[in-house]
């Protein structure tokens, strides 16, 4: 296996409906055709296209959502989702979704967080542990026992927490109603709220209020910033001292200069910035000028299925594109771990599985 796989990971961007394979979203596809809500042909070609730009992403989304937004679906590509991270050694995942209402269907915002936590529930591949529902010790020690046994494998286990995430085409109400869902849902393992959605939609205004409330009530806070330009947004959201920021790419000199200053982590999306085209050329990444810097960052998918990546793959990439050695890599994923919304027990065992990891490293 190579090292980009075996290594321990952490991945704390990736969007649920962003994340989902392929061939789920073609036999969601074949079902709706057959029932004649969609028609197949026109939808394939959609789903199986490569490059797309920013714009074409967001209305790619809005096919996905119309594949996935049942309760049942729902439940299946969460767990999908997790059992692809963990195949690939995520030991810690922070995963986010829209909390979505259709009531032409019966779905409230918070039916579809109960679908989507059932799908944590469901995860059978691998241990997991996503607040609630903890790794037992004595049974992982037991599996793991008994795997040793039978052929020398450890049974996998993983983190997951929650993000909840407002959409930039939602209004204040519905910020606030996501906010407040996030706080009853916090002994299901959501941890904060992120905004993300089309970048040119909505103002920074609008989400304010409810960003403030969350703040307050003590929830963790991600925001997609600079990810077009942007240059009324991008300072206030620095201002707000959220606890990371995604992509941050089109920043003005000042504005760089605040980032690195409020030592803010970022979340680095290499295939997804490449894709999309908001980042020329990875040789202009601005991951080399923060990872020089010794800025915290952390390298995340975004979307996995829409772009056709995997984290091992970003690993992969960011060592070929920059010329970081395997030693490096690893130890760029290990500082993840100080930017992780959990507390100080997950990330003690977190350092155990990194040290132990490494030294399988040579
Ligand atoms: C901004 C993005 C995004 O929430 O339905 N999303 N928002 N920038 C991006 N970069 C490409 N990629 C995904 O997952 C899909 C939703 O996540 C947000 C969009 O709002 C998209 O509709 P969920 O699980």
């Amino acid at each position: 296996m190579k090292w980009w796989v075996s290594m321990p990971k952490i991945e704390l961007h990736a969007h649920l409906n962003g994340s989902i394979r392929d061939s789920t979203l073609l036999e969601l596809a074949r079902v709706l055709g057959e029932k004649g809500v969609i028609v197949f042909s026109d939808v394939e070609h959609v789903i199986m296209k490569n490059d797309r730009s920013l714009g074409e992403v967001f209305k790619l989304f809005d096919l996905i959502h119309i594949l996935t937004t049942d309760h049942k679906t729902v439940t299946r590509i969460t767990k999908e989702v997790v059992e692809d991270f963990a195949s690939e050694n995520v030991a810690y995942l922070e995963l986010r979704t829209t909390p979505k209402k259709n009531d032409s269907i019966g779905m409230s915002k918070h039916s579809y967080m109960e679908a989507v936590v059932e799908g944590l529930r469901a995860v059978s591949a691998v241990d997991i542990d996503f607040g609630p529902h903890k790794f037992n010790t004595q049974d992982s020690l037991n599996s793991i026992a008994m795997n040793d046994a039978c052929d020398g494998t450890k049974r996998k286990k993983i983190y997951v927490r929650l993000l909840l995430s407002i959409d930039r085409r939602e209004t204040t109400e519905a910020a606030i109603e996501t906010v407040k869902l996030a706080l009853e849902m916090r002994d299901l393992g959501v941890v904060g709220i992120d905004l993300s959605g089309n970048p040119v939609v909505g103002e920074w205004k609008t989400f304010l209020p409810a960003l403030k409330f969350a703040q307050k009530q003590g929830l963790y806070i991600t925001l997609h910033c600079g990810e077009v330009p942007n240059c009324q947004e991008v300072q206030p959201m620095l201002d707000f001292l959220p606890q990371r920021i995604g992509h941050a790419i089109f920043f003005e000199e000042e504005e760089w200069r605040q980032l690195k200053t409020s030592k803010i982590p970022v979340e680095i999306c290499l295939t997804s910035n490449i894709k999309t085209e908001s980042i020329s050329s990875i040789d202009i990444h601005h991951f080399v000028d923060l990872y020089n810097d010794k800025h915290p960052l952390v390298l995340c998918t975004d979307d996995a299925g829409v772009f056709s990546t995997s984290l091992s793959n970003e690993y992969k990439l960011a060592s070929t594109a920059f010329g970081l050695g395997k030693r490096e890599m690893f130890e760029l994923a290990r500082n993840g771990i100080e930017c992780i919304f959990a507390g100080d027990e997950v990330k003690q065992d977190l350092v155990e599985t990194f040290d132990s990891a490494a030294k399988k490293l040579n």
